[in-house]
């Protein structure tokens, strides 16, 4: 059976430093039995050893001995959950602004972003920070948990203070679904059950809500995009692409745009896993034989109308993770763009986001964490998409040269809120 991207929503933890994300997802695990008995037995005993109690259930997704030394994410903890209705993969992300990097990771691929914000001290620049990276990331839709409902002693008021605050944001943004539930991560209200303590609540757990959600929302309405990964000697001559089918669903006898070359031509068959097929939809990897001969290599895109574009320079969104400041004079930097990689230099900077306002404002350099636009000139020519269009070929990072660190998330264009 193929599996598709559409059964399984993949969902990634936001928000900021200790408001309980994951004891969230342990909690939401440990009630949904998603766990072993050995891998509860060792988070019991974790817990004991640092003198907690009861189940500390943050450590079921904080694995790092300094993660549970210090009571704080730092690398991203991906958990497989199944339900009887849905599959999920979740990303549990870290909220200490000193991690936002491996939050974007976390985000890069999420459908949907479950938003953990603590009632007692409502939205902080942090939450705002990571609403304005996922939104950057494409990510439309949100399940806000108001966590820690306890320590207001369930106070409605409490609550509304805040579902008021990031339903503001939200519509900035350009989240099209934005849903709030009262909980307590700790204790497990509106969790995988409902609550007692919240009467004037009626709508769904947590749980309920990640099930009926919806998944794969991240649909275009541009041509199909294949960025070949490998090209494939077949026995007896002749060579078939292989990639990832993203923007648009593919079909034999489809007339198609090698780029950059430019060359025309149709397909001739699909394989996926080694059958023939009719049609490679959106999220599979498929291999194409072509009906003409091509010089297609690695890094090249085969495409349906409306074609990207090929450029060496383009306006993009870029938010900065580098430890030193975002400059035009300043490191070498490489960017890596579907399966291409390729110099590239900051031509210029244009501005920067202020966080807290939403403003843009002028800047020529960006600080760690900074979002801004810049201009960047690369030494091959890239088959781009805008960002908006396609989140595949619509993204790159950019890789230090000299240390090979990820210093930066980038997104071809500008963000409709920018
Ligand atoms: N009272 C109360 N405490 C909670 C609740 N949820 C989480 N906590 C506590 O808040 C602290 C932080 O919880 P974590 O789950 O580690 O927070 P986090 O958001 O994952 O933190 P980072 O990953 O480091 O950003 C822990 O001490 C939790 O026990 C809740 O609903 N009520
Ligand atoms: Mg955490």
């Amino acid at each position: 059976m193929q599996v598709t991207t559409k059964d399984v929503l993949r969902l990634a933890t936001i928000g900021s430093v200790d408001d309980g994300k994951s004891t969230l997802i342990g909690r939401l695990l440990v009630d949904t039995r998603q766990l072993f008995d050995d891998q509860l037995d060792a988070v019991a005993a974790a817990s004991e050893k640092r003198g907690i109690g009861d189940l500390d259930l943050s450590f079921v997704t904080d694995g790092l001995r300094a993660e549970r030394e210090q009571g704080i994410t730092i690398d991203v903890a991906y958990r497989y959950a199944s339900t009887p209705t849905r599959k999920f993969i979740i990303a549990d992300c870290p909220g200490h602004v000193r991690y936002t990097r491996n939050m974007a990771t976390g985000a890069s691929t999420a459908d949907l972003a479950l938003v953990v914000v603590d009632v007692a001290s409502g939205l902080k620049e942090q939450t705002r920070r990571h609403l304005f990276i996922a939104a950057l990331l494409g990510v439309r839709s949100m399940i806000v948990a108001v966590n820690k409902m306890d320590t207001v002693a369930w106070s409605q008021m409490a609550f509304q203070s805040v579902v008021d605050e990031i339903e503001t944001l939200s519509r900035e943004l350009g989240f099209t679904s934005t849903l709030a539930i009262p909980v307590s991560a700790l204790l497990g209200d509106n969790v995988a059950t409902g609550s007692a303590n919240t009467p004037w609540y009626d709508g769904p757990s947590v749980l309920e809500a990640l099930e009926s959600s919806e998944s794969g929302s991240w649909e275009s309405a541009q041509g199909g995009r294949l960025p070949i990964q490998w090209v494939l000697r077949q026995v007896g001559g002749g060579r078939t692409y292989a990639g990832m089918v993203s923007g648009e669903a593919f079909h034999v006898g489809d007339t198609v745009t090698l780029l950059p070359q430019g060359v025309e031509t149709t397909i001739r068959a699909i394989n996926l896993g080694g059958e023939a097929r009719g049609d490679a939809a959106v999220g599979v990897a498929a291999d194409f034989d072509l009906s003409d001969e091509t010089d297609a290599g690695r890094g090249d895109l085969i495409a349906t109308h409306p074609l990207p574009l090929v450029t060496r320079q383009f306006e993009a969104t870029i938010c900065w993770f580098g430890e030193k400041p975002f400059t035009t004079g300043g490191q070498r930097l490489r960017l890596k763009h579907t399966t291409k990689s390729t110099p590239v230099k900051v031509q210029s900077i244009t501005g920067v986001i202020n966080i807290e306002s939403l403003s843009f404002d002028d800047a020529s350099s960006l600080e760690t964490n900074d979002i801004g636009l810049a201009t960047l000139l690369t030494s091959d020519a890239l088959v781009v998409d805008d960002y908006r269009e396609d989140r595949v070929t619509g993204s790159f990072v950019l890789i230090d040269e000299v240390t090979n660190a990820t210093v930066a998330a980038g997104m071809v264009g500008h963000a409709s809120f920018l």
